[in-house]
């Protein structure tokens, strides 16, 4: 049985979860991290203090963008995962740039959802609103010519920047009409796991 730990309304927790319910694994999901703090326990298995950690049959890795690798390596998972070379790095492209987008995103999330309105920096928000709007314009670009960011089907290379996608299209701030990652947006709506695990309130 694969152990997951991480709370659930973190984005790295839900990439994980999010691969762990399209492959059909059976999991066990231990909130750590957040209000849930972490033990030494915990500790001793990721030595960097942050959620997700998994383990397999003995074996542990933290990283999420290792675990969805690991994951969609093994256990049947490789449908997710292009294996010739160049689609391999076209599909991956977008699991390392999703740390720019997510840099992008991550400032509006802390500030409209975890800051008290009167704690919050407004010229950060905005610097923030008009970088993700920017870098939007290149995941329209790209899925103009592509259906998925992993190619012709889903893959990992969708799902870190779908995570973040979401809480940048959940969030209530202005936003340029980007047509192609709507559309996609849409057909990741389709997918029953990104509904129940991605999809869930933004706290
Ligand atoms: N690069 C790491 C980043 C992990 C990370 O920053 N996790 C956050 C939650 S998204 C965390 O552990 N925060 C501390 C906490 O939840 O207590 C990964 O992708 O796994």
């Amino acid at each position: 049985m694969l152990t997951i730990w991480g709370r659930i309304n973190s984005h790295n927790v839900k990439k994980v979860v999010w691969l762990a319910e399209e492959m059909g694994l059976a999991y066990d999901r231990r909130d750590v991290g957040g209000p849930f703090g972490m033990d030494d326990a915990y500790r001793a298995l990721n030595p960097n203090a942050l959620i997700p950690t998994i383990e397999d049959g003995g074996f542990t890795v933290w990283e999420s963008n290792s675990i969805l690798r690991y994951l969609a390596s093994s256990h049947g998972g490789e449908r997710f995962y292009p294996v010739e070379s160049r689609a391999r790095a076209s599909a991956e492209r977008w699991m390392d740039w999703h740390f720019t987008w997510a840099d992008a995103v991550r400032p509006i999330f802390f500030q409209m959802v975890r800051t008290s309105p009167d704690q919050r920096d407004a010229g950060l928000v905005a610097r923030s609103v008009a970088r993700a709007a920017a870098l939007s314009a290149i995941l329209d670009e790209a899925l103009e010519r592509q259906p998925w960011l992993s190619g012709d089907a889903f893959g990992i290379g969708d799902i870190p920047v779908a995570a973040y996608a979401n809480t940048w299209v959940q969030l209530p701030v202005e936003r340029p009409s980007r047509p192609n990652l709507e559309r996609w947006y849409a057909a990741l709506q389709e997918r029953d796991a990104f509904r129940n695990v991605v999809m869930i309130p933004l706290s």
